[in-house]
């Protein structure tokens, strides 16, 4: 357990076993591209990832350094390349041996594990079996309906963030000559949270470092966050930080390993007793949902420092010349009594007290956040109180400090960047419409949330898929299901088989595409995409791989065939861009000059440009033209009387909905993910005991029944009256209805549930 202040003593650090990385993570990786029979090649094309020539890695979004050639391993990043290069195929005799209702029965983990699509498959409803169809009639038939909508808002486009920039922006394209906004995608599931609350608060919802901010900042928060398996690379950056001897604070209720201590895996000698770093200097086990109590409170010891030595705490320079709402804000957090913030929190005034002072004694200070704090309820308001805090100081605009999201999907940035978003800026709509000739739509679409409630209400003919695994990724997994079948035609853009194509629409069309790692060549020779990291970096990435089928076609081309087909939206000269993507890319140029002039010559440099940020350079895009104080009293989240707060995670053995094991090795757990992680004592008080079968209901007050069966309980490190377990599998607990106030995000980290002793199934 943590000491009472917060603070990590070496007894903390044994009792949390070995450090994260090291040995283990390399075994890890040989033994995964072994088992997936991947070619050579694809072992050799290890070697070209997040490299100046090579291609950009499909996991996260973590920005590669940008002046070194050194080899960035990762156990994580790995995985997914050896996943795409995989020597396994769901090809057309696989499919015409199982009906689509055994699919169903599968588990995620089985389906993605048949391996790489080869075919474009169409459902047929009398044999229940997905059977071989042309590229062509695949076209023609989305082509049929799209040229046959009423109101082209029957359509609805969803992006996964893997999509490159040149590939986004076509869909874009293709959705808005069409006449819909209805673009919802991945993000609004993820960091729209973030980008909501920090273009209220700084005038851009994107983060404000970049990687060399890392090497001065003097203390760094990772909240909510668990970049030992999310964002492995990261950790390279925390260590050089500890050792330096910057403090690095760490929000979580759980004592996440990589967060404790970790060995760079490229170094595993570093696994030597004493070889491992420890990361955190200080580790917070706060209440789920508790992070706006916890920053009230690291704020209210902010003030009481200023109020100790006035003058020497607060940046009044700052706060007078770039600052909104501060007196608003100051006069809520000294109002706030630190019984409120210690009983919402799980936090002691002392903890929080302590990490006040690691605070004020930096200099500069970086706040990093993921997902837990994105999927709440109180998301935005949580997040405004970061960049709150980091304003007290001036620790936006100037090195070594600054606000950090940091992004899941690789290129989930970019796509936002270049149009995929419900709510366009007319801005944006109007350049466009000026480039391509036309009169996009100005109403704004749908989101993931609107989508399903739309889909639901039989108001959507067709639902359009580029990558992803929707079904799987939303809340509510059966009522989404039930919405999908609604459709008239579902259509997937896949590189491998998910639970999204075993739910299908009246009719359904699976069009597999190129991986990021394989070579795509079009009319003018081989081509290269481009993507953006967290940090607004971006660079090119170019596949070399064979690809997995000569079946396959890249997702930009996919676009320009249906583009081509649909009457509607023929006008748009799709050959000419698709045949050279340089052209895509100046027609981006051209529609957001401020961020991609010389786009096509930018790329040319080593590790890409930088997209810039105003925030950064002290320039406040807001309402008030200022940096804002956005202020939000600490909610009470009590639950009633034996009821949990369930939150929804990633285990290390998968990419979002795509399970590679059943294991989770930091956490201890082997050949399940079928579990919910409890405290011993509220284990105890319902007469449960390590081991036990559960079943777990969830409670949204709308007279609906949600419940899963069959999961094993762990007594687990986690405050009292918390419960975890992994996404997607808890997925059916999470309510279409409850999402995050102002961004939609759903809440799948504050999920009120009980347990209790199982009637159902046994684990598998
Ligand atoms: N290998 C791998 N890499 C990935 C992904 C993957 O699935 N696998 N997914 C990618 C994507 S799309 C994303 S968005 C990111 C996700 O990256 P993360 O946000 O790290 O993902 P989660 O597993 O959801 O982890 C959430 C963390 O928040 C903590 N947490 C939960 N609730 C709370 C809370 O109320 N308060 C606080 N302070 N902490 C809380 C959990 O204990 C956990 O440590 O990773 C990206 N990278
Ligand atoms: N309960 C709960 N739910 C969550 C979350 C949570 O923490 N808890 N996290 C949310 C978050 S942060 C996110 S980002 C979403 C993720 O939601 P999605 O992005 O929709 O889901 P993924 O699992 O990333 O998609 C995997 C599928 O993408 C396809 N694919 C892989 N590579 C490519 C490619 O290069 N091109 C194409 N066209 N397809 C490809 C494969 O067929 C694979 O099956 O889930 C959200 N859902
Ligand atoms: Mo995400």
């Amino acid at each position: 357990m943590a000491s009472l202040t917060g603070a990590m003593s070496d007894r903390d650090r044994r009792s949390d076993g070995p450090a994260a990385g090291g040995l283990e993570a390399l075994v890890s990786t040989a033994r995964r591209l072994g088992r997936e029979g991947a070619p050579l090649t694809a072992v050799r094309s290890l070697a070209r990832v997040n490299q100046p020539d090579g291609f950009d890695c499909p996991g996260c979004a973590w920005p590669e350094p940008r002046r070194t050639s050194r080899f960035e391993f990762c156990e994580n990043g790995a995985k997914a390349v050896a996943f795409e290069a995989t020597g396994k195929r769901a090809d057309p005799e696989f499919f015409a041996s199982h009906r689509v209702a055994e699919l169903r029965a599968q588990s995620d983990h089985w389906l993605e594990g048949r391996g790489r699509l080869t075919h474009p498959m169409r459902y047929d409803r009398e044999t229940d079996r997905y059977r071989p169809v042309g590229w062509d009639e695949a076209f023609s038939r989305i082509a049929a309906l799209l040229d046959d909508l009423g109101d082209p808002n029957e359509a609805i486009f969803y992006t996964s963030g893997r999509t490159s920039n040149e590939a986004a922006f076509l869909y874009q394209l293709l959705g808005r000559r069409l006449g819909t906004n209805n673009f919802p995608d991945c993000s609004n599931m993820c960091h729209e949270s973030s980008g909501v609350g920090l273009s209220e608060s700084i005038g851009v919802g994107k983060g404000t470092v970049t990687l060399e901010d890392f090497e001065r900042a003097d203390a760094i928060f990772v909240i909510g966050q668990n970049p030992g398996t999310n964002h492995p690379r990261m950790l390279t950056e925390l260590q050089a930080a500890r050792r330096r001897g910057a403090k690095i604070v760490s929000l979580n209720p759980l004592r996440e390993r990589a967060l404790v201590a970790f060995a760079y895996p490229k170094r595993p000698w570093e696994m030597l007793p004493g070889g491992a770093t420890p990361i955190s200097t200080h580790y917070l086990q706060v209440l789920v949902g508790g992070d706006l109590a916890a920053l009230t409170g690291i704020a209210k010891s902010v003030l009481a420092a200023e109020d100790a030595a006035a003058g020497a705490v607060l940046d009044r320079r700052f706060l007078e010349d770039h600052t909104t709402g501060f007196e608003e804000y100051e006069a809520c957090v000294r109002a706030t009594p630190w019984e409120t913030i210690e009983r919402e929190s799980g936090l002691s005034r002392g903890q929080l007290e302590e990490v006040g002072r690691v605070y004020v004694e930096a200099e500069s200070v970086i706040a990093c956040w993921a997902m837990g704090l994105t999927q709440h309820r109180h998301a935005v308001a949580t997040i405004q109180q970061i960049a709150n805090l980091l304003f007290l100081r001036g620790n936006v605009g100037r090195p070594g400090a600054g606000a950090c999201p940091v992004r899941g999907h690789s290129n989930v940035q970019g796509d936002r960047t270049v149009g995929i978003t419900e709510k366009p800026s007319s801005d944006f709509l109007e350049r466009l419409g000026a480039e391509f000739g036309f009169e996009p739509p100005l109403r704004p679409g749908l989101d993931t949330v609107g989508a399903i409630e739309a889909m639901a209400a039989g108001r959507a003919r067709l639902f359009f898929a580029m990558g992803g695994n929707f079904v799987a990724a939303t809340p509510d997994t059966d009522h989404t299901a039930r919405a999908l079948e609604r459709c008239e035609l579902t259509v997937h853009v896949s590189t491998k088989l998910n639970r999204s194509h075993t739910v299908v629409g009246r009719d359904a069309l699976i069009l597999p595409c190129l991986g990021r790692t394989e070579a795509d060549v079009q009319e003018a020779g081989l081509q290269k995409v481009t993507v953006e990291d967290s940090m607004s970096v971006v660079h090119a990435s170019c596949g070399r791989n064979a690809p997995a089928s000569p079946g396959l076609v890249s997702e930009p081309a996919i676009v320009a065939g249906i583009g081509r087909a649909t009457r509607r939206t023929r006008a748009i000269p799709w050959d000419d861009l698709v045949g050279d993507y340089a052209r895509i890319r100046d027609r981006i140029a051209r529609v957001l000059p401020d961020l991609f002039a010389d786009f096509n010559a930018r790329i040319e440099q080593p590790g890409g440009f930088y997209l810039g940020n105003a925030a950064r350079d002290r320039a406040w895009n807001t309402t008030t033209g200022r940096a804002r104080f956005v202020t939000a009293s600490v909610p009470e989240l009590g639950l009633p009387e034996g009821q949990l707060r369930l939150m929804t995670m990633r285990s290390h053995d998968q990419f979002n909905t795509t399970i590679y094991e059943l294991d989770d090795r930091y956490r201890g757990i082997r050949g399940t993910r079928r579990v919910v992680f409890l405290n011993a004592a509220d284990l105890e008080r319902r007469g449960l005991r390590d081991g036990d079968l559960l079943d777990v209901q969830s409670h949204h007050g709308d007279g609906r029944d949600r419940v899963v069966t069959g999961f094993r309980a762990v007594a687990y490190d986690i405050p009292e009256g918390c419960a975890a377990g992994y996404f997607p599998e808890l997925n059916p607990l999470v309510a279409v209805s409850s999402y995050a106030d102002k961004s939609r995000t759903p809440v799948s980290k504050f999920i009120p549930v009980t347990v209790r002793a199982s009637r159902g199934d046994a684990a598998s």
